[in-house]
């Protein structure tokens, strides 16, 4: 290859034709560091309005980890005028890492250059007096790992908190990368269940559960963490110490090398399968009567397990009667920090 011809491959942004310092394959788009933020808003927002996920006028939750999907998310939503507050669950999680004290740093450190901003703070331990990886020890679940405490216990306080406090829709930082991770692994298995309602959109299909939304679901992992480090965010890089050995990246290292040898298959795999589904061409069904939602005796909130959700159920005993059962799952206290 000549000299001329390889400075004619050095990357130019589209719009300045300044150097790029990303270069989109799917989109085929190069953009300059100015460009590229701009960009990234503006798509951030086309997302919003595709998917109908909320309008000016809402409220929004915007669950916030420490991580850069999340801070990433809500620098953007700030930035195109939305009302957005945070929620930061305080897990607990240290295991020598001091992952969980860390991430509230990053938080903080990020609200402190953005004044005007609003954060809930749940802290397991203040609220129900163990951390996730005690709750998980005391009621043995999960083998070890306390990823399905985590799970159920966050998607519950998220809702809990959304509700009680009159938000109107939730907004997590998922990326393409887990969405297509997710996708994956529905389809290896053929969870139809799960097809059905994999979505950018989750609406509330009963009075008692938040909207969720995903505006960031067609954003590589890649391109979320450019953006957060060209806006100069400090978000925490540790990911979980529990998160070694996860499913889900086992599903995301195989998308990956997928993606090397074809890139911009992972982009295609899901956009198509949402287009596929919003024009009828596929189409999913829960498996017939299998998801029936009542609301839990105790907290109120819907479950498919029963008389007592899930969560509750963590210190509820089958023996129990009604009205002890109602006294010993401790209630949710929640702090707010504003910037
Ligand atoms: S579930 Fe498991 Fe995550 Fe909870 S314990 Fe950590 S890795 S944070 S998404
Ligand atoms: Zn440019
Ligand atoms: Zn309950």
């Amino acid at each position: 290859m000549g000299e001329g011809r390889r400075h004619h491959r050095v990357p130019r942004c589209k719009r300045c034709g300044q150097p790029a310092v990303i270069f989109m394959r799917q989109h085929r788009l190069a953009l300059c560091e100015t460009h590229y933020q701009e960009w990234f808003v503006n798509y951030t927002q086309r997302t919003i309005e595709k998917y109908h996920m909320f309008r000016p006028e809402h409220r929004i939750l915007v669950a916030v980890s420490g991580g850069k999907d999340s801070l990433a998310l809500w620098d953007v939503l700030t930035q195109l005028g939305y009302k957005a507050d945070g929620l930061y669950i305080g897990l607990g999680i240290d295991e020598g890492t001091r992952y969980s004290e860390l991430s509230l740093e990053a938080i903080r450190g990020f609200m402190a250059e953005r004044p005007g901003l609003r954060l809930n703070i749940v802290d397991m331990k203040e609220s129900y007096g163990e951390t996730i990886p005690e709750l998980a020890r005391r009621t043995r679940r999960g083998r070890g790992k306390p990823c399905s405490v985590c799970g159920l216990s966050k998607r519950h306080i998220m809702n809990e908190v959304a509700l009680r406090e009159g938000y109107d829709v939730l907004a997590t930082g998922h990326n393409l990368d887990d969405e297509a991770a997710v996708l994956f692994q529905n389809t290896l298995h053929w969870q139809t269940g799960y097809l059905a309602r994999q979505s950018p959109v989750l609406e509330a299909t009963h009075p008692g559960l938040v909207r969720k939304v995903k505006p960031f679901c067609r954003f590589y992992e890649r391109e979320v963490a450019a953006y957060a480090i060209v806006r100069g965010i400090e978000y925490q890089y540790d990911e979980c110490p529990f998160s070694v050995g996860a499913t889900t990246i086992y599903y995301k290292e195989l998308l990956n090398r997928l993606e090397r040898q074809s890139p911009g298959s992972k982009f295609q795999f899901y956009t198509q399968f949402l287009n596929a589904k919003k024009k009828g061409l596929i189409t999913f069904h829960e498996p017939e009567g299998e998801v029936v939602l009542r609301p839990c005796r105790i907290c109120g909130q819907p479950t498919t397990a029963g008389e007592i959700c899930a969560f509750c159920r963590m210190w509820v005993r089958p023996d129990m009667d009604p009205e002890e059962a109602k006294k010993v799952v401790p209630t949710l206290k929640l702090r707010v920090e504003t910037s």
